[in-house]
């Protein structure tokens, strides 16, 4: 079976070996974890004859339909507001040019990060971080500075590409006594924290600052001696600020920083403006994509499939929020939809038999195809090529370039990874945890969507960057690994109780006899180490746009947040719902001081 696959070796490269972990107790027999499949008869209108036992996962039906997601008006589309902002970006600029004190200068720009407005003063950050890091790179101003300020200047060096030396924190982290003293200094252990998931394989101070602050954090939160720090710390605590996407940290630091002492109300009326005029945009791309999306009556033909449009479009503003992507984000989203129905046709509803004929009719990519397929397939079959097939349309049209071949062997090798997951659950099969991940770094969809998100987010496509792309490089590899192993923590306990293959978590338990606890914070392991091989990518010379690689980055971020609370994709939780209340409904009120 795996020799016939094409797909090899896939994550290999990222796999990191660790030493055996401590294990508490050995798992007696699967069954212990492995309740029977819900099973439910249908009479089925596709197969002729027979009764087709299908499993069923019993969906929620989506937050929001149609009708409510068409209401959505914000009344930050006018112009007038557009006059404000523009206003409001001059006094910032110009702050920006003021502020000499080095320390300040590096507060604004990752004030300016987190309200998530860096992106209007990215020459301004430029030019400050050019001075900074021409001044006093090489000198010994480090060993003067105090924690926060070394962690701080690290941190941004590195996001933005400057070369930093791990040994800054030499002098914080090698004697015992300096750690002791350091333990009264909450802001700038938090910020030695966050600045140490910069850091790359291998970074032993770094991995050693990493472990040292979440422990004095950890014990700070305990003590909640100062209420508002204490909510800062233990935010960073559950996700580091790397790890987050931008927009849900934006709408959460706004209020944070309405109750700051030290506020800037410029800073912070930009900052409420710019996000609901960013959300008003988000409303039109969304409410566009939802009628595509009606149009398809994919949701109402497969009414077993997860109807998931507003999530579906939430990942693509986590990867790119910029109101000049409205293409792309609709693009996205179509890709996300069509993968989320397609995963449950295999997942859940298809029998074998059918996923053979619906994976050899993606393989041909051709209208023919569809003949032997069922009907709810044909559907699915038709949506997927027009809706493929149009966006190879636009780029034609646009770019001149003909990238169907692309498009399609994408669809197929997802595709393939999907059957070879039915065939293992079908025979009973359970893989070692890196053949599971060989095939499961496809099937959780990542490579189809960052070589869409390629194509609709890049102009000009370059031959040099797609011959990458097909080679599925380290970029789109980790971040697949980051996204499946993630989706594995938040999902997989409801997969197996619906009968699902075993995932990344049970593999494991099953190749080593660890408990599910050990096995999760295995999983945990690596995706902490796999984000370092990420930052290593950061680094690395390719023939992507950072705009690529920050897409690469973000899809990584989105399956932390997505999966955070269980399963925010599919299940739903009142968490995403919240998050994706105040992201794309509910505007911002605005300061009044
Ligand atoms: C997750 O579902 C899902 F639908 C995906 C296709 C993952 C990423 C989603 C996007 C961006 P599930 P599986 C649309 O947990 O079957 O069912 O691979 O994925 O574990
Ligand atoms: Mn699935
Ligand atoms: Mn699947
Ligand atoms: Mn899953």
């Amino acid at each position: 079976l795996l020799a016939s696959l094409p797909i090899c070796n896939f994550p290999r490269a990222a796999l990191p070996s660790r030493g055996p972990i401590h294990l508490k107790s050995l798992v007696t027999s699967r069954s212990d974890i492995v309740p029977a499949p819900v099973q439910c008869k249908v009479s089925s209108k596709i197969s002729s004859s027979t009764d087709i036992v299908r499993r069923s996962a019993n969906y929620q039906p989506p937050i929001w339909g149609y009708d409510y997601i068409q209401s959505l008006r914000s009344e930050y589309l006018g112009e007038e507001y557009t006059g404000q902002v523009n206003k409001l970006k001059e006094q910032v600029r110009m702050m920006l040019h003021k502020v000499m004190d080095p320390l300040e200068q590096l507060e604004l720009i990752d004030t300016l990060q987190r309200l998530g407005l860096s992106y209007h003063f990215e020459g301004e950050t430029k030019r400050i971080l050019e001075g900074l890091y021409n001044n006093d790179h090489g000198g010994d101003s480090w060993k003067k500075e105090n924690l926060y300020a070394t962690a701080l200047k690290f941190r941004l060096f590195r996001q933005h590409g400057y070369s930093m030396s791990e040994e800054v924190f030499n002098s914080s982290m090698e004697r015992g006594s300096f750690k002791a003293c350091l333990c009264d200094d909450t802001k700038g252990m938090l910020a030695l924290y966050e600045a140490s998931f910069l850091s790359i394989e291998g970074e032993n101070i770094l991995e050693e600052a990493r472990d040292f602050s979440t422990k004095h954090l950890q014990e700070f939160v305990k003590q909640n001696k100062d209420q508002n720090l204490s909510t800062v710390v233990s935010h960073a605590l559950e996700l580091p600020l790397h790890w987050r996407i931008l927009r849900v940290e934006a709408r959460w630091f706004i209020d944070v920083y309405r109750s700051k002492e030290d506020m800037n109300p410029t800073l912070l009326k930009l900052a409420e403006l710019d996000f609901n005029m960013v959300q008003a945009a988000h409303q039109e791309d969304l409410k566009q994509v939802s009628r595509w999306w009606r149009s398809t009556g994919l949701a109402e033909k497969l009414s077993f499939v997860r109807d998931r449009l507003t999530e579906s479009f939430f990942w693509t503003v986590g990867c790119t929020f910029h109101p000049h992507f409205g293409y792309c984000r609709r693009m996205s989203t179509k890709v996300n939809v069509l993968i989320t129905v397609i995963d449950d046709i295999y997942d859940v509803y298809g029998t074998l038999d059918e996923l053979e004929l619906f994976t050899d009719a993606v393989e041909r990519w051709e209208i023919n195809a569809m003949d032997g397929l069922p009907n709810y397939m044909k559907i699915c079959f038709l949506a997927l090529h027009n809706s493929v097939n149009e966006m190879a349309f636009d780029i034609l049209k646009e770019q001149e370039f003909h990238i169907i071949r692309y498009l399609k062997k994408t669809w197929a090798d997802l595709c393939r990874a999907y059957l070879l997951e039915a065939k293992w659950y079908y025979s009973g099969y359970t893989p070692r945890l890196q053949e599971y991940l060989e095939n499961a770094c496809f099937s959780i969809a990542a490579p189809t969507i960052l070589l869409h998100a390629y194509f609709s987010y890049t102009n000009p496509i370059t031959k040099e960057a797609l011959d990458c792309l097909e080679e599925y490089p380290n970029i789109v590899r980790l971040s697949s690994m980051i996204l499946r192993l993630a989706d594995d923590l938040g999902t997989s306990t409801d997969e197996l109780k619906r009968g699902d293959v075993p995932k990344s978590i049970q593999c494991y338990m099953n190749e080593t006899g660890a408990s599910e606890e050990d096995a999760r914070e295995y999983i945990r392991y690596l995706i902490s180490a796999t984000w370092k091989k990420m930052n290593e990518e950061r680094a690395a010379t390719s023939p992507f746009s950072e705009t690529f690689i920050e897409i690469a980055f973000n899809l990584g971020r989105m399956a932390q947040c997505m999966y955070q609370y269980g399963d925010g994709h599919g299940a739903g939780n009142h968490e995403t719902k919240d998050c994706l209340l105040s992201l794309f409904v509910q505007p911002i009120p605005p300061y009044k001081g």
